[in-house]
């Protein structure tokens, strides 16, 4: 079977955007491929963290990523820096990349212009380390949300040029963006991506948020003062990113969710949207509420996750460290 690795990081409690865009899939994957799924803590560094807010959600985000159905039996769920092969691979990667190559990533200009009080290294050379999280296990499939095509576009590059240096060593992974809901965007400013460190909380709907928030978060979103629920990403952004939430859940396409508000206001339509959106999480909290009161469990899964991923990890790394000419001792 094929193999899956993806990533999301503990900066905040998971959006809608990252339900819809990335775990949800996750889950749905599993029962075609070999899945690995991590718990990206290192990434997050690149931004400042609380240090116990990390720690924390971290165990949490283990719990979530559970309680949307990843399977610890037969996938691997893992935190990042439980395997310090992530970080030796990325060194030696890092060494085969260029300045100017991670100059054009647009992810860091965003970011920098976002934090220019933390223009940090690591913010520079993140591509790096994820290109090390997927090669590291010979990924063929990379699931990412649209706004990472960028990052496995340059994994690619690595992989091919050190495959060319120094003989096939790397698999050249493939990016697999889902085809609907590939970018959720701010309920707040519907041309930006639903972000879970907004500081806006009208911004995003948080997988956790029960009922009421839901529809309060959702009556307030940005529209426009057309009144016709239709789909133009362009002059309605607002609209076609509700359409697009309603059309996950309920299956409906663009044309039967148009036909279904007919005549209707947006009160309606925000209402329905808030409702299947509701219907669908309220399962998976009622499952992250029970996993999560079992710390040992989760604990558990995390320490059986780093071993099979380290032992494979691991493998790659002593590969490539022969190939590059560092001394290994029998
Ligand atoms: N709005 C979105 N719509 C669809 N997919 C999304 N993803 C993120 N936002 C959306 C996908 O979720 C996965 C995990 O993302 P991440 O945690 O690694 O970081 P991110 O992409 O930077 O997500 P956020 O929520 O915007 O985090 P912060 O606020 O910390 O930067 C990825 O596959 C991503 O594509």
């Amino acid at each position: 079977r094929k193999r899956i690795l993806s990533g999301i990081q503990p900066t905040g409690t998971p959006t809608l955007g990252n339900y819809i865009g990335a775990v949800r899939n996750w889950a749905l994957l599993q029962s075609d491929y070999d899945c690995l799924y991590m718990v990206a803590d290192l990434h997050s560094l690149t931004v400042r963290q609380v240090p116990a807010d990390l720690r924390r959600r971290t165990r949490e985000l283990a719990a979530l990523l559970l309680a949307v159905g990843i399977d610890p039996k037969e996938h691997v769920l893992f935190v990042q820096s439980h395997v310090p092969a992530h970080t030796e691979l990325a060194w030696v990667l890092a060494c085969n990349t260029q300045f100017g190559e991670l100059s054009r990533m647009t992810q860091f200009k965003d970011k920098s212009a976002k934090h220019p009080d933390n223009v940090n290294g690591g913010l520079f050379t993140y591509p790096v380390l994820m290109a090390a999280d997927i090669l590291i296990y010979n990924a063929d499939l990379v699931p990412v949300g649209q706004d990472q095509t960028q990052h496995l576009e340059i994994a690619r590059d690595i992989a091919g040029r050190f495959n060319g240096i120094y003989g096939d060593t790397f698999t050249l992974p493939e990016g697999y963006v889902p085809a609907a809901g590939a970018k959720i965007m701010s309920l707040a400013e519907p041309t930006k991506k639903m972000s879970k460190s907004d500081t806006n909380i009208n911004s995003f709907i948080l997988m956790t948020d029960d009922k009421d928030a839901i529809v309060r978060k959702f009556k307030r979103a940005v529209t426009d003062s057309d009144g016709v629920v239709r789909f133009d990403r362009e002059t309605k952004p607002g609209v076609s990113n509700l359409m697009c939430i309603y059309s996950t859940f309920t299956g409906k396409s663009n044309d039967e969710i148009a036909a279904e508000f007919e005549g209707k206001g947006y009160g309606d339509f925000k209402l329905a949207v808030a409702e299947v959106t509701a219907d669908a999480l309220a399962p998976v909290q009622a499952e992250y509420a029970r996993i999560l009161a079992d710390k040992a469990y989760v604990d558990e899964v995390l320490k059986s996750g780093a071993e099979r991923a380290s032992r494979l990890a691991n493998r790659t790394v002593s590969k490539v460290y022969r190939k590059v000419g560092l001394l290994q001792l029998d």
